[in-house]
């Protein structure tokens, strides 16, 4: 079956907490972790729990979190109340230090990208703490695939938060993995550019983080990150890839693109654990991505990253259409199975979210979206890439 190219099935494991569904960024904030949720409903309903284990854990500790991120920043994290953040004072000026609560945009007061919502650091050590738990069960080799669709918070800095991220869950999973693998290669095809996870690794000989997103007018979140010539520096050279994309683009491109320079990582830098970011925005119709993916183009590259037969993390990121966003990371968790689902969604209790698309898993995607995506562009694109990677291996 398509999606199961070598026929062999995967031990797949699988966290998911219910703690993160009730989250609230505020009424306007376009992050809505009741997607997760969503995707959850979606999994049981088509009866996926059954082909995979459920992964328990406790929630990341501090020791856990401050392993990477500065101590003045996590407790911050771990004491800010959205009670004390309004009375002022030192509560709100200590938190806008480290990037939360501070308004994005100077002429709009309200949008907060990073706001200091209530039980922060519940969320934050219930997400850390799944990836943690997911990297752990690949490092014992019990398992081929670990999955948390909660997950995948990569702008996090080491002292600040940024783009919705509070504790950047991938570095730590990283970190996890570093103990039991060589070499990690880290892919991340949200629409963003991964910043937080190449910062952390861009001197690391050990770790190869790639990232596809979206490139406009250069002014793109997160300003000025992810160009072509971005390799990497000292141990790390060639060991950052950063493949920019214009808005548009389509299955067809993208995969043109992803295959032969994931091919080529895997050829050159023969990592023994891959991490991938699965951000649901770089989806047709995302209300911040303008990207033209499918989920059939999305998945396939997660089906891709699969056939090389080496431990797996996938990590969800962004995606701001909820309901595009819950049906992709269900299918996605079926290719990680090895099983084909069902176009028709199972009754279920986010039905009505899927009433727009037919009750179907694969929505249709823009059909008059212009692609700004020349072939010349990606061609240089490709060919720019692939001769930096040929350096590792020589
Ligand atoms: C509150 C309410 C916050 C409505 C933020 C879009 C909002 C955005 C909002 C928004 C929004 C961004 C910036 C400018 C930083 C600012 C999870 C100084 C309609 C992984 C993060 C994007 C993407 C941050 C996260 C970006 C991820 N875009 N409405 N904020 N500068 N912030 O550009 O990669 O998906 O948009
Ligand atoms: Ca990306
Ligand atoms: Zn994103």
């Amino acid at each position: 079956s398509p999606s199961c190219p070598d026929g062999r099935k995967r031990r797949v494991c699988y966290y998911y907490d219910r703690g993160i569904a009730g989250v609230d960024y505020g009424e306007d904030h376009v992050m809505v972790p009741r997607r997760v949720d969503m995707a959850h409903a979606l999994i049981r309903s088509y009866g996926l729990l059954g082909d995979m284990s459920r992964l328990r854990t406790r929630p990341a500790t501090y020791d856990d979190i401050a392993a990477f991120h500065d101590r003045g920043y996590a407790d911050l994290l771990g004491s800010l109340t959205p009670e004390a953040f309004a009375a002022g004072g030192e509560a709100e000026l200590t938190a806008r230090s480290f990037n939360v609560g501070e308004p994005s945009k100077k002429e709009d007061p309200r949008s907060v990208d990073n706001p200091p919502i209530a039980g922060l650091w519940d969320y934050c050590c219930r997400y850390a703490g799944g990836s943690l738990a997911a990297a752990r069960a690949l490092a014992a080799g019990g398992y081929d695939i670990a999955i948390n669709w909660s997950g995948g918070m990569h702008h996090a800095c080491r002292d600040k938060a940024s783009g919705f991220c509070y504790v950047n869950d991938i570095v730590l999973a990283i970190r996890e993995l570093l103990a039991a693998f060589a070499r990690v290669v880290y892919v991340d095809i949200d629409v963003h550019h991964g910043d937080g996870v190449e910062t952390a690794f861009v001197h690391s000989g050990r770790v190869m983080t790639v990232s596809f997103h979206q490139r406009t007018n250069n002014d793109f979140f997160p300003k000025g990150r992810g160009n072509l010539a971005d390799v990497g520096v000292g141990e790390g050279v060639y060991r950052a890839v950063n493949v920019p994309l214009y808005a548009g683009m389509d299955d067809e491109g993208y995969y043109g693109l992803f295959q032969p320079i994931m091919e080529k990582v895997m050829e050159v830098f023969k990592p023994e654990a891959i991490v991938m970011q699965c951000g649901g925005d770089s989806l047709s119709g995302d209300r911040l991505g303008r990207l033209n993916l499918s989920i059939a183009g999305h998945a396939r590259c997660v089906r891709f990253m699969r056939s090389f037969d080496v431990p797996l993390l996938l990590l969800g990121g962004g995606g701001y259409t909820i309901n595009h966003v819950a049906a992709c990371w269900c299918y996605e968790t079926a290719v990680a199975i090895g099983k084909e689902i069902d176009d028709d969604i199972p009754q279920h209790c986010y039905d009505s979210y899927y009433q727009s698309q037919g009750y179907k898993l694969h929505y249709t995607v823009k059909k008059n979206l212009k692609n700004d995506n020349t072939n010349h562009h990606m061609t240089q694109t490709k060919n720019t890439v692939l001769r930096n990677l040929d350096k590792l291996a020589a």
